[in-house]
C-alpha cells in the first residue's frame, strides 16, 4: 500500500541530487574549521540570512538552544510565546542546560505586540526579579498554524525588545516558508533579529541539518556552545552538501507545498464534523478540529488506510504537506478522510 505521509516535513527525502552531492562533496574536519562543503554552505547561508557568520548544527532544537545560551546567561529570562516549539517541545532545555527561565506570552496568532513585549520586559531596578536578557519569535508559527508574521509586526515586537535592551532571537525553523508566502528574502525577516536559527531538513528536504546565524562573536560562542553540547561533527560536508543544493534549488518549490496545503485545507473544511481555520492555512501547514470523532482514533483509522498524519490534541490534527506529497496525494488524502468521516 503506498503511504502518504502527512506527519511533517521533516519526513521528506532528499532530492536525487542531493544524494549525488553527498556523495562527490570535497569534505574535512569541521571542529578544525576546515571542510571545504560546509564552509561554502555557511557562507550561502549567512548570506540568505543577511548575518555576518554562520554554524551548522545538527537539529533546529540544538541551534535554538544555542541561540538562547548566547543571548542569555544563567539565572536571566529569555521571553517566548507560550506555543513556541522553544517553550513547548524543546524538552525544557533552556532550564536544564542554559539555567534560563522561560517567560511564555500568550499570544492570539503567535505574533507578540510591541505592548505584549514591554510588559513581559521585568523592571531592572528590582533585586527580586529575574533580568529579562532577550526574546525568541518563532517564523512561521508552528502551532498557530504555520502563519506568518507580517513583516511590519516582526520589526515592531523587535524594535520593542531591542529598545528594552534585549537580545532578538528567531526560530527561524520555517524562515524559508515565510520568506516565500511573504514573497520577501529570507534577509529581510531576520533582519529583526540579532540570531537566527533555520531548518534544512523541514520543507528544504535535506536529511540532517540546520543552520546558526548571527554576528561573528555569537558564532565564536555558538561555536564553544556546539562542543559542549557534543553537536561538533567532523566530515559534515556530507550533509552540507545537501545542504547547498537545497538553498539553491528547493525554496522556491515552497510555493507548491503551501497551494498543496490551501487545497487539503479547503477539502477538510467541507467534510462533516470538520473545523479549519483557513485563514491560518498560509504556509504548509494545516491544523484541523474533529467534532464526531477523537483525534488519535482518528489517525489510527488514517493509518490504516495508508494516510499517516499527527494529532496534537484529543480533538485537533495537524497534517502537513511537503516535497514527498504532490496534488493527487492531497486528493487521495482528502477521500481517505471523507471515507473515514461519513462512515
Ligand atoms: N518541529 C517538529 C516537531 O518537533 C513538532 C515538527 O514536526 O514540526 N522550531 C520549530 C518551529 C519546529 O517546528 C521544529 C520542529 C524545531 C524548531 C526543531 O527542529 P528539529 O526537529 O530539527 O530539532
Amino acid at each position: 500500500m503506498a503511504v502518504i505521509d502527512l506527519r511533517s516535513d521533516t519526513v521528506a527525502m532528499p532530492s536525487p541530487e542531493m544524494r549525488q552531492a553527498m556523495v562527490t562533496a570535497p569534505l574535512g574536519d569541521d571542529v578544525f574549521g576546515d571542510d571545504p562543503t560546509t564552509n561554502k554552505l555557511l557562507e550561502v547561508a549567512a548570506e540568505r540570512m543577511g548575518k555576518a557568520a554562520a554554524m551548522f548544527v545538527p537539529s533546529g532544537t540544538m541551534g535554538n538552544l544555542i541561540g538562547i545560551a548566547v543571548n542569555a546567561r544563567s539565572g536571566e529570562e529569555l521571553i517566548a510565546d507560550a506555543d513556541s516549539h522553544a517553550f513547548y517541545y524543546e524538552t525544557g532545555g533552556a532550564a536544564a542546560v542554559c539555567g534560563v527561565q522561560i517567560r511564555p506570552v500568550a499570544t492570539e496568532r503567535g505574533v507578540m505586540s510591541p505592548r505584549q513585549v514591554e510588559e513581559a520586559v521585568r523592571p531592572r531596578d528590582d533585586p527580586h526579579q529575574p533580568i529579562t536578557a532577550a526574546i525568541t519569535f518563532e517564523n512561521t508559527h508552528n502551532r498557530h498554524g504555520g502563519i506568518v508574521w507580517p513583516l511590519e509586526d516582526l520589526r515592531a515586537a523587535s524594535d520593542a525588545a531591542h529598545s528594552q535592551g534585549l537580545r532578538v532571537h528567531l526560530d527561524g525553523a520555517r524562515i524559508f516558508n515565510a520568506a516565500v508566502a511573504l514573497g520577501v528574502s529570507a534577509a529581510k525577516i531576520a533582519a529583526a533579529a540579532d540570531t537566527v536559527t533555520f531548518c534544512l531538513s523541514k520543507g528544504l528536504a535535506c536529511p540532517v541539518g540546520s543552520i546558526f546565524c548571527g554576528s561573528e562573536d555569537d558564532v565564536d560562542q555558538a561555536r564553544r556552545w556546539r562542543k559542549r553540547l557534543g553537536g561538533g561533527m567532523r566530515q559534515v560536508g556530507v550533509l552540507a552538501a545537501a545542504g547547498l543544493i537545497a538553498l539553491d534549488h528547493m525554496v522556491d518549490r515552497l510555493a507548491e507545498d503551501h497551494s498543496n496545503a490551501h487545497t487539503l485545507a479547503e477539502g477538510l473544511a467541507e467534510l462533516p464534523g470538520v473545523r479549519c481555520d483557513l485563514s491560518r492555512v498560509q504556509t504548509n501547514l494545516v491544523f484541523f478540529d474533529l467534532d464526531t470523532v477523537p483525534a488519535p482514533a482518528f489517525t489510527d483509522e488514517c493509518a490504516r488506510r495508508g494516510l499517516l498524519g499527527d494529532w496534537v490534541d484529543q480533538h485537533r490534527m495537524r497534517f502537513v504537506t511537503h516535497y514527498g506529497v504532490d496534488a493527487e496525494d492531497v486528493q487521495s488524502a482528502l477521500k481517505i478522510c471523507e471515507e473515514i468521516l461519513s462512515a
